[in-house]
């Protein structure tokens, strides 16, 4: 039995995080070394994330990680999903990975659908359908100089291994976001990018998690001051590495990882390819050991988050902690509005947008900047146990608690609403979820823990902090809304 020492790097929407676990038996210790921010910058019309800036971020924090551990055994990185960097002939990257908010990639979806229909992707590749999945970014792409240059097409965390190790590589959890991967075969489905005129070889073997990418290079050892560390490939969809960080018991169980997204669904051992999945919006992302996470993308945080922005830019009062406890006291279902409403996903004034939707929808908009959170919350709760119902209706797996994982964990409010709203126990945390998911297939990888997700789980529920909270007020209030908003 050995304890080793990894890094864990996980980014964010907002921020990126390199943390160091401290893992054998019996032991998970994570302690962030680094934080850098996120900042996606418009040129040109074009929303891009600065990915430089975030491979700077990234080897600051692997140095830091090394200065204050001593010494690195492994590291890991997971990120958001579907963003790609394209390579050209020269393994140099073509510009920077355009923001899967930019408004490009919606106009492409009829252009794919043309040749793929619907109902006929959703049986390959089981994706929810999400107007920025990389096939619609792809077909925005077609025509551009950028696009006809390109060799090779690199998931933000593969393209941050690439740099660090010179290998290229498609870690197939986040691979599977792309909606170019067969859900079933757990390949790249080449039928499909041959139709949309893909060239195969623009996709890079894939690799499980638990594997080696490489070994840092002599420039990323200089850049670090780092030794010959492996990258290992982890759950690199940070959904997927949250998933494993999620501390169940049993199989009974439904998630909400729940940052600037909330993902919500169960853990499942197959894909659920059936129309009424496809109708629900239900996703069959690949996860960790075999497994399928059966989601709904619900749009998150990002209300909350864009709204303080709004607010910060007007002047106004924007401190969470107080917009939260005077949301706790306004009255429930001043208003509720479908969260996952397409103008919601674009940057901008949400609360405006709040608004505009519960005028659209009979409702007295909010009259306050509390019962603009509060409608918030109502709304994600909401939105929470409709996803959750449903994904037990399609799966057949009974769901007997609720684990809320993310930034979301440390919001009270949030946490007590859902489990009102789900009626059902909610155990919240770990907040760092993501970053624990990433250091255990690590872990693993490198013999410091054994066993399957069942025993990684194990580990995190003998060291990590939750907080439980039941479920409390009226049932029949939240069935009342649910059929108000979804009909
Ligand atoms: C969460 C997440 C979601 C994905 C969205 C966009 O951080 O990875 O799972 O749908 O970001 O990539």
């Amino acid at each position: 039995d050995r304890e080793l020492t990894l890094a864990a790097v996980d980014l964010g929407a907002s921020s990126g995080r390199v943390m160091t676990a401290r893992v054998g038996p019996g032991r998970l210790d994570l302690a962030e070394v680094h934080r850098f921010p996120n900042r996606p910058v418009r040129t040109g019309g074009t929303l891009s994330w600065d990915v430089l800036a975030l491979y700077a971020g990234v080897l600051d924090g692997l140095r830091a990680a090394g200065r204050e551990a001593g010494s690195i055994d492994g590291i890991g990185i997971d990120s958001w999903a579907v963003d790609v960097g394209l390579l050209d002939a020269d393994g140099a990257l073509l510009g920077n990975p355009v923001h899967y908010r930019d408004a490009r990639h919606a106009t492409a979806v009829p252009a794919v659908h043309a040749v793929v229909p619907p109902g006929e992707l959703y049986r390959v590749n089981g994706l929810q359908h999400l107007p920025f999945n990389t096939v619609f970014q792809f077909a925005a792409m077609r025509g551009t100089a950028r696009f006809a240059a390109a060799r090779q097409a690199l998931l933000v965390p593969d393209l941050l291994a690439y740099w660090l190790t010179g290998a290229r590589v498609a870690e197939v959890t986040n691979a599977s976001t792309t909606g170019l991967l067969d859900a079933t075969t757990r390949q790249w489905a080449g039928g499909l990018l041959d139709r949309l005129d893909l060239p195969r070889d623009l996709f890079p073997a894939l690799v499980q998690p638990g594997e080696e990418i490489g070994r840092l290079t002599a420039e990323a050892r200089a850049e670090t001051g780092l030794a010959d560390v492996p990258v290992i490939a982890v759950g690199s969809h940070d959904t997927a590495s949250a998933v494993v960080g999620v501390p169940a018991a049993s199989e009974q169980f439904a998630y909400v990882s729940c940052g600037t997204w909330s993902l919500v669904g169960v853990e499942l051992a197959e894909p659920v390819l059936t129309e009424a999945g496809r109708q629900a919006g239900f996703t069959n992302e690949l996860g960790v050991d075999g497994t399928v996470r059966c989601l709904r993308n619900v749009m998150g945080l990002w209300l909350l988050q864009e709204s303080l922005r709004t607010w910060s830019a007007a002047g106004l009062p924007a401190d969470l902690a107080e917009l939260l406890a005077a949301a706790a006291r306004v009255s429930a279902f001043t208003a509720v509005v479908d969260p996952d409403d397409a103008r919601f996903l674009p940057p901008g004034d949400m609360p405006a947008r709040i608004a505009a939707l519960c005028t659209e929808t009979g409702q007295t908009p909010p009259q306050s900047q509390a019962e603009t959170v509060r409608c918030i919350l109502d709304s994600l709760a909401l939105a929470y146990r409709r996803s959750i119902r449903r994904a037990a209706e399609l799966s057949g797996r009974e769901v007997e608690v609720v684990h809320l994982v993310g930034g979301g964990a440390r919001n009270e409010l949030l946490c007590q609403l859902t489990a009102d709203a789900c009626g059902l126990p909610v155990i919240a945390g770990p907040v760092e979820a993501a970053a624990l998911g990433n250091a255990l297939v690590q872990a693993r990888a490198l013999g410091a823990v054994d066993g399957g997700l069942a025993e990684l789980r194990a580990l995190l529920r003998a060291t990590q902090q939750t907080r439980t909270y039941l479920p409390s007020g009226s049932a029949q209030a939240w069935a009342t809304a649910d059929a108000r908003v979804f009909g």
